[in-house]
Formats: C-alpha cells, sequence, structure tokens
C-alpha cells in the first residue's frame, strides 16, 4: 500500500469479488460506473480515483456488504494505468483496511493542520425577551479545497480510526479560541464524548488549560455530555463532574429522553441543564404521548434543581409548548441556527 500520497494523486485500486459476496455487494461492483470490470480477470473489479474519491466510492460498496465480505474482499493499490496480478491482490489488504486507510488518510492530515471551524448556536431563556444565555459551539471541518464537513463524516471516520480523543481535543481548543476572537461573553457550551472525559488524559484538564489561555473563566463552560447512551461507567463520570463543580463549570446532558440511561444519570449526577431530544420535542404540541413524556421529564429536572433546555425548537407552536411547560431554556432554528457568527434569536414572542 501506498505510505503517503498527495491527495490529488490518482491511484487505481483493484478489488477481488469473493464468490462468496451477497447478491447486493456483486451487482453494486458491476453495475455502478466508479468501477470497471477487469478485461482478463472475471472476479476483479477496479476504480481510478484521488484518495478522496476512492474512499467514497468504497463506502458506498461496503455499506452493501457484510462485514465478513468486507474482510473477504482483497484489494490491491497501483498507480493508475498499471495493472496488478491476481496474485498480488491474494496477499493484499481487505477492503475494510483499506477505507480505514483512506479514512485515516484525510481525517489525520485535517487534524493535524487543525483545520476545525466553530458554528455557534444560541440558547436563549424562555418567557418574555428571548435573552441568550449560551451559544452551543458545534464542530464542523474543513476539507483542503474549504469545503465545510458536518461532524458525521468526522466522527465515523476517527471512530474508525481511533483517534475520538485528538478530534474532540481540537475541535475544542478551536471553539475556545474562535469563541474568544469573537468576544462572545454569554456561557459556552462544549460538546465532550464521555470516554474523553474520563480516560487518563482527560479532556476535562485541556479544555480548562485552553479557557485559561484565551481568558474565558471556567465559570462559563458547560460540558455537554453527549452520547450518554454510551456510558457505561457512572462512578467515573461522576468525579469529572464534581472537578468541575471545583472549577465552577458546569454540566449539561445532552439527549434526555432517548432511553433508560439518560434518566439513571439525571438522578445520579444530577446535571446543571438536561437538554430534551430534539425527537421527543418535534410536534410535541401535537401528539399527547410526546407531551407527556416530555412534560414529566421537565417536572423530575424542577423537583431535582436542574434546569432544561428544549432542544429543536423549529415552530412557533413548539416554542409556546416549552415556555407553557415552564421549561427554562430553548435552542433550534426557530431561534438561531448554527453559524459561524453567532446569531442573535429572532423570535418575537409576547
Ligand atoms: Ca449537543
Amino acid at each position: 500500500m501506498f505510505k503517503s500520497v498527495e491527495s490529488n494523486t490518482i491511484l487505481r485500486l483493484y478489488a477481488a469479488v469473493p464468490a462468496s459476496m451477497s447478491a447486493d455487494g456483486r451487482a453494486h461492483a458491476y453495475s455502478c460506473p466508479n468501477w470497471t470490470s477487469h478485461p482478463r480477470y472475471q472476479d476483479i473489479v477496479f476504480a481510478d480515483g484521488r484518495p478522496e474519491e476512492l474512499n467514497r466510492w468504497c463506502t458506498d460498496w461496503a455499506d452493501r456488504m457484510s462485514a465478513t465480505d468486507r474482510e473477504n474482499t482483497r484489494c490491491h493499490f497501483a498507480e493508475a494505468g498499471h495493472d496488478a496480478r491476481p496474485d498480488q491482490l491474494m496477499r493484499s489488504q481487505s477492503l475494510r483496511e483499506v477505507i480505514d486507510w483512506l479514512e485515516a488518510r484525510w481525517l489525520s492530515r485535517l487534524i493535524e493542520a487543525e483545520r476545525f471551524v466553530t458554528y455557534f448556536q444560541p440558547i436563549v431563556r424562555l418567557g418574555g425577551r428571548p435573552e441568550v444565555m449560551a451559544y452551543e459551539c458545534l464542530m464542523r471541518g474543513q476539507s483542503e479545497e474549504g469545503e465545510i464537513i458536518p461532524p458525521f463524516p468526522l466522527l465515523r471516520a476517527a471512530r474508525a480510526i481511533g483517534c475520538l480523543e485528538a478530534l474532540d481535543v481540537k475541535a475544542q481548543k478551536c471553539a475556545l479560541r474562535t469563541a474568544a476572537g469573537l468576544g462572545l461573553e454569554t456561557s459556552i457550551f462544549i460538546n465532550c464524548l464521555p470516554q474523553n472525559l474520563t480516560n487518563q488524559s482527560s479532556l476535562f484538564e485541556t479544555v480548562l488549560d485552553t479557557a485559561r489561555d484565551y481568558d474565558i473563566d471556567p465559570s462559563r463552560l458547560v460540558f455537554e455530555i453527549v452520547e450518554t447512551d454510551q456510558i457505561e461507567d457512572c462512578r467515573a463520570l461522576q468525579q469529572v463532574v464534581d472537578m468541575c463543580r471545583r472549577e465552577k463549570s458546569q454540566i449539561a446532558l445532552d439527549d434526555v429522553g432517548t432511553g433508560y440511561n439518560s434518566l439513571h444519570l439525571m438522578t445520579e449526577l444530577r446535571p446543571d441543564f438536561i437538554k430534551l431530544d430534539r425527537d421527543l420535542v418535534s410536534n410535541v404540541h401535537q401528539d399527547l404521548f410526546k407531551s407527556r413524556v416530555a412534560s414529566k421529564l421537565i417536572e423530575l429536572a424542577h423537583e431535582l434543581d436542574i434546569q432544561t433546555i428544549v432542544e429543536g425548537i423549529e415552530t412557533d407552536e413548539e416554542w409556546r409548548w416549552a415556555t407553557d411547560q415552564g421549561a427554562e431554556l430553548g435552542q433550534g432554528f426557530y431561534i438561531g441556527r448554527p453559524s459561524p457568527r453567532p446569531q442573535h434569536p429572532f423570535v418575537s414572542c409576547s
């Protein structure tokens, strides 16, 4: 395999389609225009493209296969226009390894070059005039050509090559630097993966150090714990929450209402904020079941002295519902979209 290639180098990737491959996977290999059948070997297809194109085409194909097919599909890189012999294919890497490598290439370069952009979305006080209480910092990557890359492909690639922590650290740095550069004076919500908060080199300490570098007082930081359904060790997280309290920072739990775990964490960790999941909020005013679950959660939060942020408010009806239920805070497209320049909320309420 090529160790290092420029992003505009055209590579040829050969792949041997195993006899055991699912019909869907085979059909894709032989009918998708990105892949060409080898003129001599029936079970070999190839594609010519730049690494990022090959990555996309391989992932598209792999999505139509089982995990076993991805392992059994042997691949070999050659320079564009060069042929590969079947014996080369037999001792080369699996399609899964090829995808991991292709993903690692672009993501490691992105992380190394710190090609991150932070978008800010307002979180406002409900009831009365909407006042911005905080901005949530949202991670975006940037391709070498300057295109914005949404979080999902970044996280997927980082997961594949095990660099979630590096991604989180650099994205947080960018968020704090940008917030300081823009002179934000509100609280700042920082999304954190729980495993990065609780591992040895705690992300929490890193974020605090960075905040101090930019003269951001820790009391303005809210650590928003995402993917709460993945949390297994609540005790480790409790220690982080305790450290957080000592620094006068705050804790928010994201996506509350989607599973039992978030409820459990809400009572165990006693965060400062919970964020009601957007699926629960969408059309909540028309759905009796959602409405009952959501209002019970707000009630429970009140009892525990936790402020509720209703996320995903997209309509006037949802805004009114959230206000009527006594939720303290709201966030969503109706209030303000994520933007590289922090927006002021555009709802006008009575
Ligand atoms: Ca979030």
